[in-house]
């Protein structure tokens, strides 16, 4: 129902809408377009309420609520169903308690995060209202080796997203991060259930530092906001929507017509890792190689410094160039 009255609201943006008119059309009572027009109040709307004209939207809210997504959102099967929190230790681990009885293509999104996670236990810095804080639980029918791929999906459609909506020159730093000037704006982070045949479910994390001003000392060097970079606030919505839109259409691709083309076209074209030289982190091994090709599987095949070459899964490695970060 608050839906369907911001809907109302939205339409005539500017102008009073009745009470009555709206209890009318929506078929309920007015005191329960009250109590939803107090609640919308609550989520930072701004709304003019006169007893004679009835509700007036001003202002929509900078916050990134469910029926605020869900006005703009074209996606067939993403974001259908969005579950919103002020604050939560990490959508991902929220993800993964509610897993298995979600639907498909659940989104799950938060204002802040108190313990944002990185790949293998480290931390992911998500203060409120400055990012994009958010996972989707997705059911493909695909095998759990192939889980990996979405990390590629999600990686191509954050960097174009960041290209469309602020122009910046975003690249991805193979497997899992998006990177502006040479610093991180966003990382990724695919977990995933199921048996070897198949996967019961993933959770494709994705974390973008949007208006983010200030980062911790630990961070300062490797870290940076698309507002940062950008010299001006971005709208997170209008960067959300599009991130959203873009990993359905990369996600369908590979679903429904099994090709990743797409997705690796993009993925090799904004790499910052291809042609050079990188460090590798295995595990407890650190291999120095060069760079040489992402195949069509979204593996990184590399050369080692005795010449042979090996392929390695975004799974399983984090890269760093030589020496240095990116
Ligand atoms: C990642 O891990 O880059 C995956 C980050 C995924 C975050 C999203 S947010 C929504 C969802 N819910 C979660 O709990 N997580 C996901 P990794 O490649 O392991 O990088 C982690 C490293 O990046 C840390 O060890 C820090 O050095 C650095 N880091 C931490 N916070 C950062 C930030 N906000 N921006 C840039 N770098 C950061």
């Amino acid at each position: 129902l608050k839906e369907r009255i911001l809907r109302e609201l939205y339409t005539h943006k500017g102008e009073y809408v009745s009470g009555e008119g709206l209890s009318i059309k929506l078929n309920v009572s007015r005191t329960a377009i009250w109590k939803h027009i107090n609640a919308l109040k609550n989520e930072g709307y701004i709304i003019q309420t006169t007893q004679k004209k009835g509700y007036r939207l001003l202002k929509s809210t900078e916050k990134l609520t469910p029926e605020e997504l869900k006005i703009n959102l074209t996606t067939k099967e993403l974001g259908k169903k969005i579950i919103y929190f002020e604050s939560i230790d990490s959508t991902n681990a929220y993800g993964k308690k509610i897993a298995l009885s979600a639907e498909h293509g659940t989104l799950i999104i938060s204002e802040e995060q108190q313990e944002g996670r990185g790949r293998m236990g480290k931390n992911w810095f998500s203060p409120e209202g400055e990012g994009i804080w958010m996972s989707l639980i997705l059911k493909p029918p695909i095998l759990l080796s192939e889980g990996t791929k979405l990390t590629q999906i999600a990686a191509a459609a954050a960097c174009m997203a960041i290209r469309n909506v602020t122009g910046l020159e975003a690249y991805i730093k193979w497997p899992n991060d998006i990177v502006v000037h040479g610093k991180k704006v966003c990382g990724i982070l695919t977990e995933m259930a199921g048996e070897l045949n198949r996967v019961n479910y993933l959770i494709v994390g994705i974390g973008i530092n949007v208006n983010t001003k200030n980062f911790p000392q630990e961070l300062i060097d490797k870290a940076t906001s698309l507002a940062i970079e950008k010299g001006e606030p971005v709208d997170r919505k209008t960067l959300a929507i599009n991130l959203l839109s873009l990993f359905e259409e990369y996600y369908l691709l590979f679903i429904e017509k099994d090709t990743l083309e797409k997705t690796m076209e993009i993925c090799r074209s904004y790499s910052t890792v291809l042609g050079k030289p990188i460090t590798i982190i295995h595990g407890e091994d650190i291999i120095k190689a060069h760079a040489l090709e992402i195949n069509e599987e979204g593996f990184l095949k590399v050369k080692l410094e005795d010449g042979r070459q090996q392929l390695f899964s975004s799974g399983e490695v984090s890269v760093r160039g030589d020496g240095t970060y990116i």
